[in-house]
């Protein structure tokens, strides 16, 4: 027996094992496809599963489906609010100081040890298919079809190994088309399978698809409560950054209104377009802005109409994610493979959709933190299960391997959630988790920071700027109070800082910090 039968075998024996230990009635003898969803930016305020406001407004039915038969966690946190740091978490099962993707600006190693390259060595095809944003060449992948960089909602681009080739269409489409393309007729069949089907909507600019266009513009959604923050109860960050409705949207890139019609900016953001693209784009955009030429808006009445059209863009793009994840689990469905496949739904990091008067991420404040993840898994998680213990993106990796019989590495850094899934509450289960953002001088100019989150308290050290910042999510859910200064939380304070130390420590962060 070579080492990866052995490994396999091994594997297979110890899964059948850990089956057992959890729940003896529902032994997986096989080993489960997995079907990791992805998508860039999604809110987990705008995923109707978690019975916000706007989900009202938006429903979300084919994400739900996955909640509704499987597991919605309710505080999963990412290690670094932005997009390639958070996709080398996932891959590698590492903070970002470990992995050496600390902003968007660095390129992946891909020699590093990742759960892809682990699960092909056990048996599994593998592919990618969609964003990757993370420069160099995909690896431990059997199949890949990825954007370049960022990617085009229109006409997108794929990097293959082929080469890279133009595909006339709309990117959640195409990438939806792609994956199943692979699922039917390209994959072995004689092995499982382990996809990672990655969307770049609802990322700015959130331009909707030809099925979405103008869909929501009767709609009125409701503006959160701290639309028109002024900050007063946080440090500098939360002043100085550049991710406001009211300074930093544009009105003609991100809402797709130009005063003038011949601006070259507009050129230049329809250059992809094909005429019968075109067409139907003007026919939704000319009006918006007669409207808003004629309302002749300014102050905060101008800031909740961009915000109005900055909701029915974004969701509109998610409606397309929608409803093409419901063109892939009725797949699963109908060709039998749903029985025995895991389907994971999450984005790389949370998103604002005006709170705190903001778009984008980055912060540690909760709307940014967090993200959404929804899990199903046939014969193992329950239906209808809510889980709100503190988990991450940085257990993805280890869960995967978990859940295919492979051992995981020392060097990661996450905890399995397969424990959750057969219903247990693992004893000692973390109660804290590390957060830092590196990207600064950067878009969006929000300053560096780590921290400590617990399930009641998050205490942030704007560290180049020795401001710390401390909120009680219990009390000040919004947090729009730091009370760090307040005495009453002066015990309190000592024992968080220890924890943050304690966790530097444990994930061997370097100090003085990187960058
Ligand atoms: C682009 C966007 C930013 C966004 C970053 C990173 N600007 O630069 O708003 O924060 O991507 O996003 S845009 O003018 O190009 O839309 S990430 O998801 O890739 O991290
Ligand atoms: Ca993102």
């Amino acid at each position: 027996m070579n080492r990866l039968m052995f490994k396999f075998a091994i594997g297979s024996v110890l899964l059948a094992a850990a089956t057992c230990f959890y729940s003896c009635e529902e032994q997986v003898t096989e080993q489960p496809n997995i079907l990791f969803i992805f998508s860039d930016d999604h809110a987990y305020q705008a995923v109707s599963a978690y019975n916000f406001e706007i989900g009202k407004y938006a429903p979300t039915p084919n994400i739900d489906r996955i909640a509704g038969e499987g597991m919605r966690f309710d505080k999963c946190y990412v290690t670094n609010s932005i997009c390639a740091p958070s996709r080398a978490t996932i891959l590698t099962g590492k903070h970002s100081h470990e992995n050496g993707v600390l902003t968007n600006r660095e390129r992946f190693d891909s020699t590093m040890v990742t759960f892809p390259r682990i699960l092909q060595a056990n048996g599994y095809q593998t592919a990618i298919v969609g964003k990757w944003h993370l420069k160099t060449t995909p690896m431990g992948f059997d199949f890949w079809e990825v954007l370049p960089g960022q990617g085009h909602y229109y006409n997108p681009d794929f990097r293959t190994p082929e080469g890279t080739i133009r595909v006339k269409g709309y990117v959640t489409e195409i990438i939806t088309d792609k994956a199943l393309e692979w699922l039917q007729e390209k994959r072995d069949e004689t092995k499982p399978f382990m996809l990672m089907l990655q969307h770049k909507a609802p990322h700015r600019r959130w331009e909707p698809g030809p099925g979405q266009l103008g869909m929501f513009d009767d709609v009125v959604f409701p503006e959160p409560g701290n639309l028109f923050d002024d900050y007063v109860g946080r440090g500098t960050a939360a002043k100085e950054q550049d991710m406001t409705i009211d300074k930093t949207m544009r009105l003609g890139g991100d809402l797709k209104v130009w005063e003038d019609e011949a601006d070259p900016g507009r050129e230049r953001f329809l250059g992809r377009f094909e005429d019968d693209q075109r067409k139907s784009w003007d026919a939704v955009y000319g009006p918006v802005r007669d409207t808003y030429l004629d309302a002749n808006l300014s102050g905060e009445e101008l800031v909740s109409w961009k915000y109005q059209r900055y909701m029915r863009d974004y969701l509109a793009c998610i409606q397309a994610v929608d409803e093409n994840i419901g063109r892939v689990l009725d797949y699963l469905e109908e060709s039998g493979l749903a029985e025995n496949t895991i389907v994971i739904y999450n984005s790389d990091q949370g998103f604002y959709l005006g709170e705190h008067g903001w778009f984008d991420k980055r912060f540690m404040y909760e709307e940014s933190l967090r993200t959404p993840l929804l899990v199903r898994w046939p014969g193992v998680i329950q239906p209808g299960q809510l889980n709100d213990a503190l988990v991450s993106n940085l257990d993805f990796a280890q869960t995967f391997l978990e859940i295919a019989g492979a051992e995981a590495p020392d060097e990661m850094q996450g905890e399995s959630l397969v424990p959750f899934f057969y219903g247990q509450a693992p004893e000692n289960w973390r109660k804290s988790l590390y957060y830092h953002y590196y990207e600064f001088p950067g878009a969006h100019s929000v300053r560096k920071h780590e921290g400590v989150a617990t399930k009641q308290y998050k205490l942030m050290h704007f560290y180049n700027l020795d401001e710390w910042e401390l909120y009680d999510m219990a009390k000040d859910p919004g947090e729009m109070q730091s009370v760090y200064d307040d005495p009453a939380y002066q015990d309190v304070i000592p024992a968080l800082k220890q924890e943050l130390d304690s966790l530097k420590y444990l994930y061997r962060v370097p100090v003085p910090t990187l960058h």
